[in-house]
């Protein structure tokens, strides 16, 4: 028995085949980055619990680093797919030509991310191929309230302030449209990561066959959750958003509804209301209340219970 090694807490890195790689924390006696290769207790089983990458644990480790995952800390979210905890901020990157960037996209995004606890940031890419359309798509990110970065190969100030947001031992992950530049732009801010580029490993990686297995990947001084190939995730329909709650999603909205004449408003041209006085003197971009009335559209006969 390995009873001379403490338990420890540590990071799940990936899970293949019941086996857990779990990065033991900083400080630990072993030294730094020590991945443990562990099993995780039966009892999780029993109790309908499963251990996901970016899950917070506790470790028992032992002998050949290896050990059992012994507790798992609680979770800020949970995404089914890919699945994966405690995402801390999403990064959506949109193009502004080839794929030309699409606002009703990156809202729902924005607005899927801020449902789950997780922070959005825009990252409107491809700028050399239409300086003017990327400042107004910033323009309206801006006006939002969320982070918003203008990249091209040719604004090296702009990648700068770009890596200065990371934050140590936070995880983020990338979405968009494939051929965004996702890969290549993380590649500028982190070289070691030496992601596949273009579309034909983009294919590839997409095919049918293929797991999508997802893992943790160091990234600057926090984390990057990738899945070989496809460095994105995909809404499905598991992702709405309830109508009560999708007013709230749109944190910008917030500053107004709480002065509508009615409770309960929708915001949908109601008699009072202050989101949509608010349109009107253009506080509140345009093109993120016609993507919030679109998705109020999608979902308003939809219950809880049916997602
Ligand atoms: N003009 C221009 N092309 C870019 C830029 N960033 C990436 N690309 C090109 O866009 C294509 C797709 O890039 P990739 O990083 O593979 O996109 P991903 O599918 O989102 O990972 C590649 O041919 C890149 O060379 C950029 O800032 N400007
Ligand atoms: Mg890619
Ligand atoms: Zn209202």
């Amino acid at each position: 028995m390995s009873d001379s090694f403490a338990a420890c807490n540590g990071i799940i890195l990936k899970g293949i085949g019941g086996f857990y790689y779990v990065e033991a924390a900083e400080g630990f006696s072993l030294g730094e980055s020590v991945v443990f290769e562990c099993r995780a207790r039966g009892v999780f089983r029993k109790e309908n619990r499963k251990p996901l990458a970016g899950d917070l644990v506790v470790i028992q480790p032992e002998a050949g680093n290896k050990g059992t995952v012994i507790d798992i800390l609680p979770r800020k979210n949970e995404l089914k797919r890919p699945p994966v905890a405690n995402i801390d901020v999403l990064m959506i990157v949109s193009s502004v030509a080839v794929p030309s960037a699409n606002t009703l996209l990156i809202d729902k995004l924005t607005a899927f991310a801020c449902n789950r606890g997780i922070m959005p940031a825009v990252v409107v890419s491809k700028a050399d191929l239409d300086p003017r359309h990327a400042r107004s798509l910033a323009e309206i990110y801006e006006k939002s309230g969320i982070p918003v970065f203008i990249i091209s190969c040719e604004m090296p100030d702009e990648l700068e302030r770009l890596q200065g947001f990371f934050e140590k031992g936070k995880i983020y992950a990338f979405a968009g449209n494939s051929g965004t530049g996702k890969s290549t732009l993380i590649n500028r801010l982190d070289p070691s990561l030496g992601l596949e580029t273009g579309e034909v490993s983009e294919k590839l990686g997409r095919g049918r066959h293929t797991t999508r297995q997802v893992e943790l990947f160091h990234f600057l001084s926090g984390f990057l959750v990738d899945t070989p190939g496809f460095s994105s995730f995909e809404l499905d329909r598991t992702d709405l958003i309830l109508k009560e709650d999708l007013a709230d999603s749109f944190t910008e909205f917030a500053e107004y509804s709480g002065q509508c004449r009615f409770t309960g408003c929708a915001h949908l041209g109601e008699k009072g209301c202050a989101v949509c006085r608010a349109v009107d003197e253009g506080k509140i971009p345009r093109s993120r209340y016609k993507s919030y009335a679109a998705m109020y559209e999608e979902v308003k006969d939809i219950k809880e219970w049916q997602l």
